[in-house]
């Protein structure tokens, strides 16, 4: 998720579950004016639309046939991609039991049939927006305005997270650090401003060319990139190396005193075990890039060192 604005409600995808149709129907009338709304007729219909489609909010019946509204809540909620969407129980049969359990199966909120238009519309509207506003702000925090990439918080905060999972799985983490050839001629010849987009246009390159899902590519520095490959190896982390510097030249991204006339980068990159980076921190995987960075430069520039 990478959007410079929240979405407006018009966009906002809610899902409806209910195994009566006279339900399910109400329940979309009223809400198919502000909301793109898609309807589902069983637990399982649920569970498995919301790790399709991953709407933006689940009204759920508690009573069905399959598999009951408090199942799927507690299926949802414990699956990384679906946990953070808000379900809000729609039921008629609502005892202090049954209401204690939705808030331990991790419900936001809920609403009793049968139920009041204006009401239902500002839960969802209430329960959308602290979401869209969660994400937004998860978005601020871990990229960099100018380029989109993710920024240092992301590297100091999630990534290790996500390398102690790599460890977990007993497998091994790639690093390539990446640096523009001749940056500082590039602006001194076209004026920052256009370093500014050369940065974006770079930026994109390697993002487009580095594809796996759990992949990182981070802002460094000023025109450093540092990508992070989860579950790669060194020959893999070559690869992809090899590919950026590959990508980057053909791009041709005019430079009157780069290499060639073209915009190029040099590439430095490393492999190690997750748990060794575990263990040893991962700037210490960080200084290997780096080193063959530096090597990368002084051997000629436009081309990946390992
Ligand atoms: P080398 O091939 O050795 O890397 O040479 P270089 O000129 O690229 O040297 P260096 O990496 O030290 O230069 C970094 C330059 O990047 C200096 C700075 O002006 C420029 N830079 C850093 N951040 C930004 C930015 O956000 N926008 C623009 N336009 N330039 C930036
Ligand atoms: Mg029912
Ligand atoms: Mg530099
Ligand atoms: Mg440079």
């Amino acid at each position: 998720m990478n959007r410079k604005e929240i979405k407006p409600y018009s966009q906002c995808k809610v899902l409806i579950v209910d195994d009566e149709p006279m339900s399910r129907l109400l329940l979309q009338s009223i809400l198919e004016s502000e909301f793109q709304c898609t309807t589902v007729e069983s637990g399982s219909d649920a569970i498995s639309h919301c790790g399709e489609a991953l709407p933006d909010l689940v009204l759920l019946d508690m009573n069905m046939p399959d598999i009951s509204g408090l199942e799927v809540c507690a299926a949802l909620k414990s699956a990384p991609e679906t946990k953070d969407i808000p379900v809000i129980f729609v039921t008629s049969t609502m005892d202090i039991k049954s209401e204690n359990a939705c808030w331990e199966v991790g419900a936001s909120d809920f609403v009793m049939k049968p139920v009041n238009a204006s009401t239902l519309i500002h839960r969802v509207k209430t329960h959308l927006q602290n979401k869209l506003r969660t994400e937004y702000l998860e978005m601020m925090t871990f990229h960099d305005q100018l380029t989109s990439l993710y920024n240092r918080m992301y590297l100091t905060k999630e990534i290790p997270l996500l390398i102690k999972q790599v460890a977990r799985d007993k497998g091994s983490v790639g690093a390539i650090m990446i640096d523009i050839d001749y940056f500082k001629l590039f602006n001194d010849t076209y004026g920052h401003l256009e370093g500014d987009l050369c940065l974006q246009k770079v930026a994109e390159i390697v993002s487009n060319n580095v594809k796996r899902p759990k992949d990182a590519v981070i802002r460094f520095g000023g025109e450093e990139f540092l990508i992070i490959l989860p579950y790669s190896d060194y020959k893999g982390t070559k690869l992809v190396a090899n590919q950026l510097v590959g990508e980057v030249a053909k791009a041709k991204i005019p430079h009157g005193k780069g290499i060639e006339n073209r915009v190029s980068i040099s590439a430095g990159f490393a492999a190690r075990t997750a748990e060794d980076v575990v263990k040893d921190d991962i700037s210490a995987l960080i200084e290997d890039a780096d080193v063959s960075l530096f090597e990368a430069k002084e051997s000629g520039r436009n081309r990946a060192k390992g």
